[in-house]
Formats: structure tokens, C-alpha cells, sequence
């Protein structure tokens, strides 16, 4: 079938792209990663997402930036020694297959399927679709089905990298309960009131959040909507971004991830369906 009238389809060194425009955004998707990489609504055309400007886009590496898919583990939690595995996954390095595309009341809906889902450190049978909704709002759906006869435990994010003007000038509101904090060893610790981010960050909120707000300069810019998840992710760098090698020193200014994540393990019986959602809704 041909992509919907509003999808137009472009290659670039050796990776394919989705761009999507209609009445209500644009938006740019590739088929490396499956990796929403632009989310530009059209009633103020600001870009929501951030996107390195040394990210690779060859294929060489996961793309820094937009929206990487981690599945089936997060991070290195994968249970093997660190290193041995790729973090995050291996749904963010490999050519995803454009199953289709529809126009919708909505706005643009995109169907996406990785090239394969069991690797060395998953060895289960499954599907996993990766649904896209390009409208008013930008809303990413992955979505994981047990098609195989043993049940399987897996975790998963949908990493979103927020543009925002300058992370000095930039809240996280509506954040509650416990997070994990990666820099100290994994301790627990309370979310602080007001969220602001003031030096290298790097949270597992342990509280399934179903609406976190971005807000920049005291206005309120974009809601970040999860469900399906039992964790929100928030990391930035800070001054690390100087030994990032696809990030610049000072990239670490113009953004904030905020994941919608499964990181305590979802068990899916034989036949069973999981679906995590995030919304991004600009304000
Ligand atoms: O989501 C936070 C995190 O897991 C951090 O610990 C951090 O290093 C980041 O993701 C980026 O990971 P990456 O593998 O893309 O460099």
C-alpha cells in the first residue's frame, strides 16, 4: 500500500526517513531506530524534541536524540555482565520495516516494526509495533505481544529527548514519590519540589507518573502523558555531555529526557499484549 498522502518517504546517507506534514504538525521519523526524530506542532511551530547535532545518522550508532526505543532491557540491566550487551537494547540500532500508514481524525497514524525481536539476551518469540500519531498531539505507542508458548519478563523506554530553550530556565512539574538515583549508587530519595535541574541528573522515578508538565520560562509548554509504564526516566548530563562523543560540551543546555519506562520487569504470558504510551502534548 502507499504511504498516506501527508507521509513523504526520503533516503539520506543510507537511512530512510518518514516526513510527515499535515493541518495540525510535522514531523520526521526514521526507519533507523525506529527513532521519532522531529515533532513540530503547527499551532506555535516550536520543535519539541531535540536532536544532537553530532548525532550520527549513518546507521553507525543510535541516533542522540528524538525518541529512541530501549526494549528489551533498559539500560544494562540485562542480567549479563555490563558491556556484553548493548545498552538499552537492540531495537534502536537495527533498520525498523514501515508496515503502513492512515490518515486519521487525528492526525497521521504510522505503523512500525523492528527487523527482528529476538537476539542474543531475548530469546523469546514476539511482535513488538511501534505505533506513531502525528496531530495536535504526538502520541508513540510500543507495543509488545507474546506470540511464543513461555511467558518472558522484559523493560522498555521510550526515551525522549525535550527541546527546551535553556535547561537553567526549565521545570519538571507535577512529579511525585520516590526515585532511584543512579549517580549515588542507586539510592532512594524524594523527588524535590520545585523540579529543577541544577547539575547531572540521572532519575528513575519510581512512581508511574501519568502526567509530568515541561515547563519553560514559567509557562507551561509541554505535557508528557505516560501509560502502560511503571516508571518516568529524567537525565541530562550536565557537564558529562563533554564525554559524550556525538553530544556537544554544551548540549546538555537545550535538553531534558523525560522516559516513559517499564524498569521493574512486565511478565507476559504466551498470547498476551502490552502497550506503553506516550503523549506528547504541547501546551
Ligand atoms: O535514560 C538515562 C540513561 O540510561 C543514562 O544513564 C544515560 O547514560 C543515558 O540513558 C544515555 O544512554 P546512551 O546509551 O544513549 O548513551
Amino acid at each position: 500500500m502507499p504511504p498516506a498522502d501527508s507521509v513523504n518517504v526520503s533516503e539520506s546517507n543510507g537511512l530512510t526517513f518518514l516526513e510527515i506534514e499535515n493541518s495540525m504538525a510535522t514531523a520526521k521519523v526514521s526507519l533507523f531506530g525506529g527513532h521519532v526524530l522531529s515533532f513540530v506542532p503547527k499551532k506555535d511551530n516550536k520543535e519539541r524534541l531535540w536532536v544532537s547535532p553530532h548525532a550520527y545518522l549513518n546507521g553507525e550508532r543510535p541516533i542522540r536524540g528524538g525518541i529512541p526505543v530501549c526494549w528489551p532491557w533498559f539500560s544494562d540491566d540485562h542480567g549479563r555482565d555490563k558491556g556484553s550487551l548493548p545498552s538499552h537494547g537492540f531495537l534502536r540500532t537495527q533498520v525498523w520495516k514501515f508496515v503502513g500508514s492512515q490518515e486519521t481524525s487525528s492526525g497521521t497514524e504510522l505503523t512500525l516494526t523492528p527487523s527482528f525481536s529476538r537476539a542474543e539476551g531475548f530469546e523469546y518469540d514476539c511482535n513488538v509495533m511501534l505505533v506513531i500519531n502525528v496531530g495536535e498531539t504526538l502520541e508513540v505507542s510500543l507495543i509488545t505481544e507474546n506470540t511464543g508458548v513461555v511467558p518472558f519478563t522484559f523493560n522498555c523506554a521510550l526515551h525522549t529527548y525535550f527541546h527546551v530553550g535553556h535547561i537553567q530556565d526549565t521545570r519538571l512539574d507535577s512529579m511525585e514519590g520516590e526515585y532511584k538515583d543512579k549517580l549515588a549508587d542507586w539510592d532512594i530519595k524524594e523527588t524535590p519540589s520545585p523540579y529543577t535541574i541544577n547539575s547531572e541528573t540521572d532519575r528513575i522515578h519510581l512512581t508511574p507518573i501519568e502526567k509530568a508538565t515541561i515547563n519553560v520560562e514559567d509557562n507551561d509548554f509541554t505535557d508528557v502523558s505516560s501509560s502502560g509504564h511503571d516508571s518516568v526516566v529524567v537525565w541530562n548530563p550536565w557537564q558529562g555531555a563533554a564525554s559524550i562523543s556525538d553530544m556537544d560540551p554544551f548540549g546538555y543546555k537545550h535538553m531534558l529526557c523525560v522516559e516513559t519506562a517499564i524498569t521493574k520487569g512486565k511478565s507476559l504470558a504466551p498470547g498476551e499484549r502490552h502497550v506503553m504510551t506516550q503523549t506528547v502534548n504541547p501546551c
